[in-house]
């Protein structure tokens, strides 16, 4: 076969696979095999050395022709194929914009996280500090420092989960408190904090006891400290939790840690005090405990009870829960059902 013709079969041949050629990898192979140096159109110009003079320009344009046109084709299959690509990547890759989101479930704090934040915010607004402690206590802080010696009649009212003879779960959230107290420094103004969390007790769980709830004690220690700074700080809570019309009232009472000590009662939110249901029909719903600090609990902790004094109070966040909602069973808060807690959304 002459040159011409052998150029004329590479030219076609080399057409045909090209347009064949399903992916670059392939087209890329054709190229270095066509018009690599060892491919057939190297060998075909090697052979012009052969040919007479004359032919020599005929041929050798025309072998370039035939490589331009390859070399032509190939490019020219490689952008298909990479157009092909992108399109059907862009195909499977396309997005209904107009299609409905899909909704994320919003969850909201638990109802108990809401009330006790609520009165954290209302303390903090006040100069207090909000101060955690351990749950795990020794006994010397839930009951020593209080003021409840090994004798005393209110440990066995308050029935205990010990985990040693001296290691027990707090019965109340006060133990901080002595713990805070002790390390206190006055040369840097006065003690002003509340601890919420929760607090155990062996009870048997029903309507309205739960082996596990929440307290949220305060303490304020100061010069001249009175029992008129504790009314008015207790006026405080009551109105902006259960509404700005609020009274409160104060019957003496007895705890340990505190001297005088009173239960501190709010007119009925439900009613304003003309009495109903809720308030069993005394206009007075029991809230809070509260009292002027103990001489002792100062002195153990550190602090001369003859400069200083202080007020104090306990209130349960389930209890107001329950009240706020009129949710009647304390066990509800801790059965994690979301039909429950879901009631309490904090969006409207
Ligand atoms: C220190 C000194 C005194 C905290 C107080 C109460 C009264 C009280 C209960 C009410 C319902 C807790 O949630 S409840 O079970 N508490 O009645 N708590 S005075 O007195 C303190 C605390 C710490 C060092």
């Amino acid at each position: 076969m002459n040159l011409k013709d052998r150029l004329e079969q590479l030219q076609k041949e080399s057409l045909a696979q090209i347009k064949d050629a399903v992916d670059a990898k392939k087209v890329n192979e054709i190229r270095v095999h066509v018009l690599g140096k060892k491919g057939p159109l190297t060998e075909v110009l090697r052979g012009m050395r052969d040919l007479p003079a004359e032919e020599r320009p005929k041929v050798g344009s025309f072998a370039n022709k035939v490589r331009d046109e390859i070399g032509t084709a190939l490019e020219e299959r490689r952008s298909e194929l990479e157009a092909e690509r992108t399109a059907a990547k862009l195909a499977k890759e396309k997005i209904d914009v107009t299609l409905p989101g899909v909704q994320v479930k919003q969850g909201q704090p638990h109802v108990l996280e809401q009330v006790i934040d609520q009165i954290e915010e209302l303390f903090l607004g006040l100069g207090f500090q909000v101060i955690a402690g351990p749950e795990v206590e020794e006994e010397h802080y839930n009951f020593e420092m209080l003021n409840l010696p090994k004798d005393h009649p209110a440990r066995d009212m308050q029935d205990t989960f010990y985990i040693t003879d001296s290691i027990l779960m707090r019965t109340q959230t006060s133990p901080v408190q002595a713990r805070t107290m002790e390390k206190h420094d006055f040369s840097q103004g006065p003690l002003k904090m509340i601890s919420p969390g929760k607090v155990y007790r062996r009870d048997t769980d029903d309507a309205t006891h739960s082996h596990q709830f929440h307290q949220i004690e305060g303490l304020v220690v100061d010069k001249h400290i009175t029992m008129a700074d504790l009314k008015g700080t207790l006026q405080l809570v009551a109105k902006t939790l259960f509404g700005e019309e609020r009274e409160i009232r104060m019957r003496p009472s007895y705890f340990p840690f505190t001297e005088p000590s009173a239960e501190v009662d709010v007119s009925c939110f439900k009613c304003g005090g003309k009495g109903c249901a809720v308030c069993k029909y005394t206009g007075w719903i029991e809230t809070l405990g509260a009292g002027m600090v103990h001489p002792n609990v100062l002195n153990m902790a550190g602090i001369d009870s003859e400069v200083y004094g202080g007020f104090a109070f306990g209130l349960g966040p389930d209890r107001f829960a329950m009240l706020k909602y009129g949710v009647n069973d304390i066990r509800d808060f801790y059965l994690n059902d979301v039909r429950f807690l879901e009631q309490f959304s904090q969006k409207g």
